[in-house]
């Protein structure tokens, strides 16, 4: 793979001036202009450089690719939102003259309520790793063309050999973080904050400053973890536990929410958030007074995994986009920007040292944190705690 050409595009897009950041809507709104341009309007970008990820070259732009099961130039993609930069679509659609749809949503209950309803247009859904074993059973996915994505074999080890995909058949990593707690530092008391007891039994003087994630495992397991139970408990007296103390929590909430934090921290609208540590670096790029902390009683750990829904209608065209994606320069470009950790240490070398160096993004083996696995009667058990809690 070249990963340095003379005329390589893609890496002085990334050496450019960062762009000041689109919040989700703008950069669905510049999405969308891109799209209304039409495909002929990206057939004219140059893919000068960009050597053998690209396999489509010239008059072949135009070309139908072969299998998709839609003879179509489109891709139609499901992300979580805030979680991508605003160059990789445009780039990926010029590189290739694949025309991208670019849609979002807001939890993992969302996604899967989706796409359990019935065949949707999607043809990349970004589910977290945890829930793989769900989509399986419910034979919700399907297995990727591994030939078309060359760029696997610069995945670091431990996101191939999992426990929910070994060997990436179905799924390929997209980014990974930790959740904990974003906080205004100008706002609690001392400036720093280290438990959870900060979320789970707020401050009265924070009232209606705090908010908790509406997602069903971050919610659940890190109340466990603040209880000193297991973080993988089903247990029905533990679960009781956590419903009756996020309960108690509910008066001091301003709500739950996964997808206006960033937004709410960086206005200083709220003060505390059980939040994504990527997603809380966004919102100290407004706000300065905002900081991350993993709590000292321990938390968790997620990949978010992008896979095909069985049947998509284009998935040949997802897995060219996978392929793209794995490229270092792609992962440095998509991690920088979103502030998550990239599963591609070839990336790393091109990201800012003080972002690679910053012990919130990546954390020492040290750090007290777990992985969720929901097997067995756990989802369901859970997501009724939840509903308990939050409906
Ligand atoms: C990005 C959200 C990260 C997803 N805004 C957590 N699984």
């Amino acid at each position: 793979m070249t990963l340095y050409g003379k005329e390589d595009r893609e890496l002085n897009l990334l050496m450019e001036a960062p762009e000041p950041r689109l919040r989700r809507r703008s950069f669905l709104q510049v999405a969308g202009l891109l799209a209304a341009a039409g495909v002929a309007g990206y057939a004219g970008g140059t893919v000068a450089g960009w050597g053998d990820d690209n396999p489509d070259a010239g008059a072949a732009l135009a070309q139908p690719l072969p299998g998709n099961r839609r003879n179509e130039r489109l891709l139609n993609i499901y992300n979580w939102s805030d979680y991508i930069d605003d160059r990789t679509i445009p780039v990926f659609q010029a590189l290739t003259n694949i025309r991208v749809n670019y849609d979002v949503f807001s939890s993992n209950e969302d996604l899967l309520a989706k796409l359990r309803a019935g065949p949707t247009e999607y043809d990349i859904i970004v589910p977290t790793s945890d829930f793989i074993p769900t989509y399986l059973k419910l034979g919700l996915i399907e297995p990727l063309r591994q030939d078309l994505i060359p760029n696997l074999t610069n995945l670091d080890k431990e996101f191939v050999e999992t426990d929910y995909d070994p060997g990436n058949r179905y799924t390929v990593p997209w980014q990974w973080g930790t959740t904990g707690i974003g906080y205004n530092r100008a706002k609690v008391p001392g400036g720093k904050l280290e438990s959870w007891s900060a979320v789970f039994e707020p401050d009265s003087a924070a009232t209606g400053r705090v908010t908790l994630l509406r997602e069903a495992t971050d919610l659940i397991g890190c109340a466990l973890i603040y209880l000193g139970k297991s973080p993988n408990s089903i247990d029905d007296a533990d679960l009781a536990e956590v419903v009756k103390l996020v309960r108690s929590a509910r008066p001091k909430l301003k709500g739950f929410t996964t997808d206006t934090y960033i937004d709410e921290l960086a206005a200083s609208e709220t003060w505390v958030a059980q939040a994504w540590s990527g997603d809380v670096f966004q919102a100290q790029d407004q706000n300065q007074d905002v900081s991350y902390a993993i709590p000292k009683e321990g938390s968790l750990r997620f990949v978010d995994v992008m896979a095909i829904p069985k049947g998509a209608p284009h998935p040949a065209n997802a897995a060219r986009f996978m392929n793209y994606v794995l490229h270092p320069k792609v992962q440095a470009r998509i991690s920088k920007y979103v502030s998550y950790g990239t599963p591609v240490s070839l990336a790393k070398p091109l990201l800012p040292p003080d972002q690679t160096a910053d012990p919130s993004i990546y954390p020492p083996a040290s750090t007290k944190l777990s992985i969720l696995t929901l097997t067995g009667q756990k989802l369901q058990k859970w997501q009724a705690a939840y509903n308990q809690i939050v409906k």
